[in-house]
């Protein structure tokens, strides 16, 4: 099915894919099958459903997958339709992914964090027939919020809500239980070139963009991802982070496990109490992290009485993981270090688990495939960039074109104008330095887009919330260093005449516009008047780039409220 939407390589490139092996024409659907006959009695899937432990072999999540895609089909879910998909980590997460996948219906990944603001968009955005979700999560009605989403949203037609008990809202929804005990049917099968799923982009000119993934593009990630962190059928990944997000999702993540017939553990939440009790429980040899939660974990694993010796490989990334860091992490954890630099847009960057140290601590790593093709250039104007390349090891800024790197975000044709070059380059807004061996170091970022501990927050965004508030005349939202976190936000706020907010009060006026929690700003300072370039005009850019300035130099407050 042709999406008009969706930017397709072209013809002659998918064909090399096609050529080189790294594009299979295989389907998600038809993958899941496959590894369920060839080691159906494996673990897939250990985690929670609510109070209720739930251990699935790979044919009982086939078996489930394929009765809730008649389910879901029975409730009207057609073929390219897109459905707001809010789960955290919960088995049931993979049965409705490969359900989905079956029907060919499009999965949106929504993080558990993202609130009514980011739902309705994404919803709007894909035009989606239904939401998917939980009943409640982390003391939050989700199933409220859905039904509040689908009552936003014209075309959501149908809500259906996972019931574990915990007291959220299913009136007025169907029960994802119910659907899946709908009898297995054959459905057509579909086409491997197609968009599987779409995935949120973390934002960097205001709300998330989809980017379209398809099953071609993404089961090559998937399958080399899987040979490069080392799974093998014995080893068992813990999902600590949301597993939506696609470094839980496949680097190597759950599906790279189930690619090489392993087990994931899904950890309903990243504590180093909740995660290291399951590492001791289920001898879990492998699993991904931020770099803020890799230093909890350090901290903890000093105390622990938890038996943490199946640890092999821990990834980090996300966000940078500086030398220090790296450097603590394979002692404290008993384990070796893989970092990790990806993106939800395809391009990731591995260390690999032979590399020398000295590569395994300063670099972010290389590409997954011999044919992502990496072009480093001049960070000049980002506005008007002459795209000229730096000299070999210079800094610039990172653009990619490859087998899983989309040529496209999903319905935003003025915004590919610019996020990709003419020649189908995608414009990562990652400033980076390339070594001899092809090992990339991030040292910074061109776009404009804060990292919080790997959490993405659009300053815009932001600011837009800020200046609904009455007494605000102008925001600007910054990104400040933080030992924690890497970098915090800061938001700088001119009242209007007469006006006084105070921190606290923008604070939780953000809070309460249904937001993630990640966006509010971790610090607002009120002044008098921004200030202004020669001209008296001033871009967000420029005075972004001012404030940020202001701050380092230590003329801004240190803290707040
Ligand atoms: C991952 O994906 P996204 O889409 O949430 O964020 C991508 C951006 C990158 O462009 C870069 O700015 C930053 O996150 N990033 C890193 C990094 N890993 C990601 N910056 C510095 N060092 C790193 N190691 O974050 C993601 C996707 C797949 C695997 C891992 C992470």
């Amino acid at each position: 099915m042709t999406d008009p939407e969706h930017v397709p390589w072209p013809p002659e490139v998918a064909d090399r894919y096609r050529a080189l092996g790294h594009w299979r024409g295989e389907t998600f659907g038809a993958w899941l099958s496959g590894l369920a006959a060839a080691h159906p009695e494996r673990t897939a899937v250990v985690g929670r459903t609510g109070p209720v432990a739930q251990r699935w072999t790979v044919a009982e999540l086939d078996d489930r997958a394929h009765r809730l895609a008649a389910g879901l089909h029975d409730l009207g879910v057609r073929p390219g339709d897109n459905v707001v998909l809010q789960l955290p980590n919960v088995p049931e997460f993979l049965p409705v992914v490969f359900a989905l996948f079956r029907l060919g219906a499009r999965p949106v990944f929504a993080l558990p964090a993202h609130r009514g603001t980011e739902l309705r968009h994404v919803a709007e955005w894909s035009a989606a027939t239904a939401v998917i979700t939980v009943d409640a999560h982390a003391r939050f009605d989700h199933g409220a919020l859905a039904r509040a989403t689908a009552d936003a949203v014209g075309s959501v037609r149908e809500v259906v809500v996972l019931d574990t008990g915990s007291g959220g809202t299913t009136a007025g929804t169907a029960g994802l239980a119910e659907l899946a005990a709908a009898p297995a049917r054959e459905l057509p099968a579909r086409d491997p070139g197609e968009v599987a799923f779409l995935q949120l982009s973390g934002g960097s000119t205001g709300l998330p963009k989809l980017i379209p993934r398809t099953h071609d593009d993404y089961l090559y990630s998937v399958r080399e991802s899987a040979r490069i962190c080392g799974l093998r059928p014995d080893s068992v990944y813990l999902a600590a982070l949301p597993v939506a997000h696609n470094f839980p999702l496949s680097s190597p993540g759950v599906l790279g496990a189930l690619h090489a017939g392993a087990a994931s553990v899904l950890a309903p939440a990243p504590d180093p109490a909740t995660a290291f009790e399951l590492v001791e429980q289920e001898r879990v040899t492998i699993t991904g992290l931020v770099p803020p939660l890799a230093a909890a974990w350090i901290d903890a694993a000093g105390r622990t009485t938890r038996d943490l010796s199946s640890l092999e490989v821990v990834l980090v990334g996300g966000a940078k993981c500086g030398p220090e860091l790296a450097a603590r992490i394979g002692p404290a954890l008993g384990c070796r270090l893989q970092q990790v630099f990806g993106m939800a847009e395809g391009l990731v960057n591995y260390t690999r688990l032979d590399d020398p140290d000295e590569l395994v601590l300063t670099t972010q790593g290389r590409p997954i495939s011999p044919d992502d093709e990496i072009r480093i250039v001049d960070p000049d104007d980002p506005a008007a960039p002459s795209d000229a390349l730096v000299k070999p090891g210079r800094a610039g800024a990172l653009l990619t074109r490859g087998p899983y790197t989309i040529r496209g975000y999903y319905r935003a044709a003025a915004h590919n104008a610019t996020a990709f070059t003419a020649d189908g380059f995608y414009r990562t807004g990652d400033l980076v330095r390339r070594r001899p061996t092809g090992h990339i170091e991030v040292v910074g970022r061109v776009k404009e887009q804060i990292n919080r501990g790997g959490e993405k927050v659009a300053p815009a965004e932001v600011e837009d919330h800020l200046m609904a508030h009455p007494d605000v005349l102008d925001a600007a939202v910054v990104g400040v260093p933080d030992e924690y976190l890497g970098e915090r936000t800061q938001a700088w706020v001119v009242p209007r005449p007469g006006g006084a907010p105070t921190g606290a009060v923008l604070r939780r006026f953000v809070r309460e516009r249904g937001v993630a929690a990640f966006k509010v700003p971790d610090l607002v300072e009120i002044v008098p008047a921004f200030p202004v370039t020669g001209v008296g005009k001033t871009s967000r850019r420029e005075l972004r780039a001012a404030l940020q300035d202001r701050t380092a130099a230590g003329t801004g407050p240190d803290d707040e409220e």
